[in-house]
Order: C-alpha cells, then structure tokens, then sequence
C-alpha cells in the first residue's frame, strides 16, 4: 500500500516532535517545516534525525508561516495528503508583549496555510488539521465543550479564534476536509521551559539537589486542564483519518491548580511544602527554607481562571482514550529531568 503522506508546520515544537514520531510509528512520510534560527532548534527531534544522504521517511524544510512564499512553494513540492498546523507563537503571557506578531503568525499563519491549499487546487486531496485552544474558552464558565461560546483573554486566544473560524469557513466555502482540534493544556518532558508545569518541574529537581535556590512564580489559583501531549497527538490524528471534517474538545475532565500542581510534584520529590502568607506575599518553604515566592510580573493583564475540557464528543466519535493521568504525567516529567541533571 502507498505510504501516506504528512507535512507538519511546527515540527520542532513539543507536540510537533511527538507527532512525528507517532506517524512515523504508523508507517507515514513526514515533513516538517522549521524556522531558521541562529542555533539549532531541533534538539527535540534529533533522535529521529537521520544523515539526510540516507533519509527515506522524515524530511526538514526551511519555512514559516508569516511567509506565504514558503508556505506556498512547500505544499506544491509536497502535495501531502495530511497537513497538520502546530505553528505559532504559543507563549500566553508573551502574547501581551509581542500581540501584532502573535496575530501575524497564529491567525494569518493559519490563513496563508488553507489559502495556498485552495490555490493550488489541493482541496480535494490535503486533509488539513488546526491546532485549537482551550485558551479561546478564556472566560467561558467550566466546563467546556464544543457548544461553548468563545472568551478569549489575551491577544493569543483571540489569534486562534480567528484561525479557528477561518479553518471552518474554508470547509464550508471550498470543501476542504478542515478540522479543528481544541485542545487543553497538555505537557510532557518535551514542554517548553516557560511554561508552569515545565518550569516548576524543573525548579522543583534542581532545587531538591541543590542547584537552585528559588522558584518566582505568579498566580497559583488559575486552574488547568493537564493532559500529556502524546495522547493528544494521537487525537489530532484520529481527527484526520474520520471521513467528514468536525471540530472536537480533547481534555481529562480533570481540573487543578498551580499549587496543587506544586504539591503533587513536591510529593513525588518527597518534599514537604509548607505555605505562609497570602496574595503576593505567599512564600512556599522546604525545610525550613523559603524556596517558592510570588513574582508579579508572571501576572497577565487578563487571566484564564479556569479551564475544564468536557470530551464526550471526541470520547464518542474518535474512541479517544487518554493513557496518561495527572501523576503518570508528573513522574514523567520529573524522571526525565532528574536524568537530565544527572
Ligand atoms: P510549541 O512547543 O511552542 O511549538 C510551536 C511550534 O511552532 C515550534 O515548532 C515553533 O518553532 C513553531 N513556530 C513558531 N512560529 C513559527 C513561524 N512563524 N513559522 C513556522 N513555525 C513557527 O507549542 P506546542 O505546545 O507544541 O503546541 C503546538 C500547537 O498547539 C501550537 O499551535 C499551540 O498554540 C497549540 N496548543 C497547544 C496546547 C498545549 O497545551 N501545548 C494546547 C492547545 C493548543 P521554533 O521551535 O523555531 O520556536
Ligand atoms: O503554563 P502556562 O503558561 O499555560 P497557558 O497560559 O494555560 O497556555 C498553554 O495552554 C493553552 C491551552 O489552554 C495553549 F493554547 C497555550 O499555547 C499554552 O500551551 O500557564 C498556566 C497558568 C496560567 O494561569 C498562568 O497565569 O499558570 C499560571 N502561572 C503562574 N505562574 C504561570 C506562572 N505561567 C507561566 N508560564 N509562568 C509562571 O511563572
């Protein structure tokens, strides 16, 4: 049988480097589009990499999704059969900083990607899947699901409800089988160092081996949705192989806090957290020494409260099961570091 096809705008991202790995595992082509950069950016890939005199299966292409000339000229050269789009400045409180650039990438990113499948008259062989947020729900009352209206709360989640939006106007307007995934907060050892899970993981191992001493964090009572990204790439992909294109949540259905996120991995850590103080003077102490204090600039103009994704559809219509809980994630997570450290 022919091998299919992919091509992932977003490959060195976390999920990018998970989807790759995942249709490698099913027997596709994969392409990935990464961004010039003055380092190297494909440490998460670079177990897959392989001497490009020898590839068969996984190839890197120079592009970017503010460029349309790029955008244009790879999907002509490789009329995939499943475009995945992962691109985007993905960084919420960044989003506030650099809200001109975020929109360019996120939401005309998004457009550049289904315009040039319509140019080039693709529409009836590229599959195409856009990367949705829980984040658009923003302000929305939990729990959330495909029937609830849009809140978004920062220049980001208002770039992905146009990408979102912009994804089911050109299924509607020229048959392109189009999805859109929404999907929470999902992690793994992959995350980006920035954001919380990753960042508090991190801090947590290195200060247990006395490598760092604190930990500034902002608001600890937001509550998210976490997930890990390879069940969730996995749902991305079950989305593209459905005959019709929907739009579908992927979330637990499990809420917790920022602190609760500290607790649980001090626990794994064996770490005993004890808390003093409130509001921007809450300190977390570890024997006896204060390693966690609140940083107002981790503040964002406009906070996300509370996420809780409701996924029966997807439950449903995909069979999506997540293997991973919120501790099976934790330990994840903090194993792979502590192997780093070491
Ligand atoms: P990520 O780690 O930040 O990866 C983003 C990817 O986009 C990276 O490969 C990045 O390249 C690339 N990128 C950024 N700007 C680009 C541009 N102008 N042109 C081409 N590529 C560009 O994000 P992620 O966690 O893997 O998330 C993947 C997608 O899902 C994103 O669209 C994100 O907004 C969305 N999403 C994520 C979550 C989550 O919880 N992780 C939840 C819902 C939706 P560099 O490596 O060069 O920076
Ligand atoms: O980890 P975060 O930065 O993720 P956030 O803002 O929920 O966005 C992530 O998930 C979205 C899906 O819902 C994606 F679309 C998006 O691309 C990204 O992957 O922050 C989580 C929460 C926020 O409420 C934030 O205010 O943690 C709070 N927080 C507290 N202290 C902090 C910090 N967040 C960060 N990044 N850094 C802190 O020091």
């Amino acid at each position: 049988m022919k091998k299919k096809t992919s091509l992932i705008f977003g490959i060195t991202g976390q999920d990018g480097a998970y989807l790759a790995r995942f249709l490698l595992s099913k027997n596709y082509i994969v392409h990935g589009v990464k961004r010039r950069s003055s380092s190297l950016n494909t440490e998460r890939l670079d177990d897959i990499y392989i001497d490009p005199h020898n590839r068969t299966n996984f190839y890197l292409h120079y592009g970017d999704v503010a460029d349309s000339t790029s955008v244009l000229k790879i999907i002509s050269e490789i009329k995939p059969d499943e475009i995945y789009n992962l691109a985007a400045q993905s960084q919420v409180r960044v989003s506030f900083d650099i809200p001109e650039y975020t929109a360019d990438v996120v939401a005309l990113g998004t457009l550049r990607i289904l315009d040039s499948i319509k140019t080039l008259k693709l529409h009836k062989k590229i599959k195409y899947y856009q990367a949705g947020s829980s984040e658009m729900f923003g302000g929305a009352k939990p729990p959330q699901n495909e029937k609830t209206n849009f809140y978004p709360r920062s220049p980001y989640a208002v770039s992905k409800v146009f990408a979102h939006w912009i994804t089911i106007n050109y299924r509607e307007a020229y048959d392109i089988f189009a999805c859109n995934g929404i999907l929470f907060n999902h992690e793994s050892p992959f995350r980006g160092e920035t954001f919380v899970t990753k960042k508090i993981v991190n801090a947590m191992c290195k200060i247990k081996k006395g490598k760092q001493k604190k930990l500034y964090l902002g608001n600890l009572y937001s509550k998210r949705d976490w997930g890990h990204s390879k069940d969730y790439v996995e749902a991305m992909w079950m989305m593209m192989q459905k005959k019709y294109a929907k739009d579908y949540v992927i979330s637990t259905g499990n809420q917790y806090t920022i602190k609760e996120f500290i607790n649980l991995s001090a626990k794994y850590l064996r770490m005993k957290i004890t808390w003093k103080g409130k509001g921007l003077k809450e300190k977390g102490f570890w024997n006896n020494k204060e390693i966690i204090s609140i940083d107002k600039n981790y503040f964002r103009p406009t906070e996300v409260e509370s996420l809780l994704g409701d996924s029966k559809f997807a439950k449903k219509e995909l069979k999506w099961r997540p293997k991973y809980n919120i501790n099976s994630l934790i330990s994840e997570m903090i194993e792979e570091e502590n192997k780093k450290l070491k």
